[in-house]
C-alpha cells in the first residue's frame, strides 16, 4: 500500500476518523452527471432554435458532441477518469428518434431505449429533465405559466410525457428516476401581474403530476432570475417549496446558482431535510449570476458536502451536476467538476463529526474553531489518491493526458 496513505491513515486514526470506510462511503455514492456539459445544451433536435429560457453556454472550444454517438464516446471517456459508478442525467431534448421528428408533447419511453441500453451496459442510473425551453412553443417567455391556453396545454403535455417516461427508464433499469421540473417562465420588464402566471403554473403542475408514477421521483427547481427575465420569476424559491410542501411526492430541488449571492444552498440543505425524504440538487459554480462554471473544490462546495455527510444523508441528498462550458475541453468540465464534488464528499467524510457537535453543544467556539481549521490541513489528498487506485482510475494530474490525447485524435477531427 501506498506510503503517503498509510501515513494518512494513521493520522485520522488518531481523531477516530476511519479513512477505509470513508473511501468505502465515497465510492458507493453516485453522482449524476449531466448530458447537457456534453454539447452547450444543444441536444438532437435539430431544430435550429437557439439557447433559450434565460440560460446561457459561453465559449467556443472545438469538437461538441453533435450526436448520441459522439455524445457517448465522449461521456465514456470521462466515466473512465472518474472513480465510483454513476448516474447519467438526461433532458428530453436529447431523445434518439432516428430520422423521425417527434414533437415533444408526443415523446415516449421508445425514444430513449438508445440511452436505457447505453445505461444498462455500463450500470449507470438515469435521471431526466423535461425541456422547456429552446423551442418555439416558448412564447413571450412563458410555458406553464402562459395565459395562451394552447401554450400552456402544449407544455403539460410535455411535463406528462416526461413523467411516463421516467417511468418507462426507471422499470427498465430498474432502479428509480429524478424527473425535475425547471422552467424558464418570467419577465424582464416590472410585471403588472405576478400571482395570474403562479396560479397559471399551479395548475400545470397539479395536471403533471396527478398520475401515480412507480419509480418515479418528482422535484420542482426554482431560480431567482434569469438573462433577460430579470424583473420576475414565476418559478421562485417560496413558490415551489410551498408546492413541494403541499403536494405528497413532489420534492424541491436546490440549484446553487439560483439564489441571491449571499444566500447559502448548504444552509438550505438541513432545512429541508427536516421536512422531505429526498433533497436532490444541482451543483454548479455561479460567478456573479448564475453563470453555470465548473465546480471547483471552493468552501461552499465543500459546506454542501459537510450537510450531506454529517446529517447521515448520503441516500437522501440526490446529487447532480448543472454546468456547461462551452470555453474548455468538455470532457475535462466533467472530469474536474465530478471529481472536485466527489473531493468534497470525501473531506466531509474525513471530519471527526461527533466531537465537533460536541464542542458546538458544549457552546466551545473557540475549540471548536482551532480544531476546524487545522482540519483543513490534514492529508486528505492522500486518501483520495488511494480512493483513485481502488477504484482504477488515474490518481493524481496524469488523467489528463488521456483527454488530451482524444482532444487530438477525436474532437479535433470533428466538423
Ligand atoms: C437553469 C436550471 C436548469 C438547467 C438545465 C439545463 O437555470 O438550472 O436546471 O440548467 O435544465
Ligand atoms: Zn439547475
Amino acid at each position: 500500500m501506498d506510503q503517503a496513505y498509510e501515513l494518512a491513515k494513521a493520522r485520522y486514526a488518531a481523531i477516530g476518523v476511519d479513512t477505509d470506510a470513508a473511501i468505502e462511503a465515497l465510492l458507493k455514492k453516485p453522482i449524476s452527471l449531466h448530458c447537457w456539459q456534453g454539447d452547450d445544451v444543444t441536444g438532437f433536435e435539430r431544430t435550429g432554435e437557439a439557447l433559450s429560457g434565460g440560460i446561457q453556454a459561453t465559449g467556443n472550444y472545438p469538437g461538441k458532441a453533435r450526436t448520441f454517438e459522439e455524445l457517448t464516446a465522449d461521456y465514456d471517456l470521462a466515466l473512465s477518469l472518474i472513480p465510483g459508478r454513476h448516474r447519467i442525467n438526461l433532458h428530453a431534448s436529447y431523445a434518439v428518434t432516428g430520422q423521425e421528428t417527434v414533437e415533444r408533447d408526443a415523446l415516449e419511453g421508445r425514444h430513449f431505449d438508445a440511452w436505457i441500453d447505453y445505461a444498462k451496459k455500463r450500470g449507470l442510473g438515469i435521471d431526466f429533465n423535461p425541456t422547456f425551453f429552446s423551442h418555439p412553443m416558448v412564447k413571450d417567455n412563458l410555458t406553464l405559466s402562459s395565459p395562451d391556453e394552447e401554450v400552456r396545454a402544449y407544455w403539460v403535455r410535455h411535463g406528462i410525457a416526461c413523467r411516463r417516461i421516467s417511468a418507462y427508464i426507471a422499470e427498465k433499469i430498474g432502479s428509480p428516476v429524478l424527473c425535475d421540473v425547471w422552467i424558464p417562465d418570467g419577465c424582464k420588464h416590472v410585471p403588472a401581474d405576478r400571482m395570474g402566471p403562479r396560479l397559471r403554473l399551479k395548475k400545470s403542475l397539479d395536471e403533471i403530476f396527478a398520475e401515480q408514477l412507480p419509480g418515479v421521483i418528482d422535484c420542482v427547481e426554482s431560480k431567482v432570475f434569469g438573462i433577460g427575465l430579470e424583473a420576475y420569476t414565476v418559478g421562485s424559491s417560496e413558490f415551489y417549496s410551498a408546492y413541494a410542501m403541499s403536494h405528497s411526492g413532489v420534492t424541491m430541488l436546490l440549484d446553487n446558482g439560483h439564489y441571491h449571492p449571499t444566500e447559502m444552498v448548504s444552509d438550505k440543505i438541513p432545512s429541508l431535510l427536516a421536512f422531505f425524504d429526498k433533497v436532490p440538487l444541482h451543483v454548479t459554480r455561479p460567478v456573479r449570476w448564475d453563470s453555470d462554471h465548473v465546480v471547483l473544490l471552493e468552501d461552499e462546495l465543500k459546506e454542501i458536502a459537510a450537510e450531506i455527510v454529517r446529517n447521515d444523508a448520503m441516500d437522501r441528498v440526490l446529487i447532480g451536476l448543472d454546468y456547461f462550458d462551452a470555453s474548455i475541453n468538455r470532457i475535462a468540465a466533467w472530469v474536474i467538476g465530478t471529481r472536485n464534488m466527489q473531493k468534497a464528499l470525501l473531506n466531509a467524510l474525513l471530519q471527526p463529526w461527533d466531537a465537533l457537535r460536541a464542542l458546538q453543544d458544549q457552546a466551545d467556539f473557540t475549540r471548536l474553531m482551532m480544531r476546524t481549521e487545522e482540519l483543513k490541513t490534514y492529508p486528505m489528498g492522500a486518501v483520495w489518491e488511494e480512493a483513485c487506485r481502488r477504484a482504477g482510475v488515474p490518481a493524481g494530474e496524469s488523467w489528463f493526458a488521456r483527454v488530451e490525447e482524444y482532444e487530438k485524435d477525436v474532437l479535433r477531427k470533428r466538423g
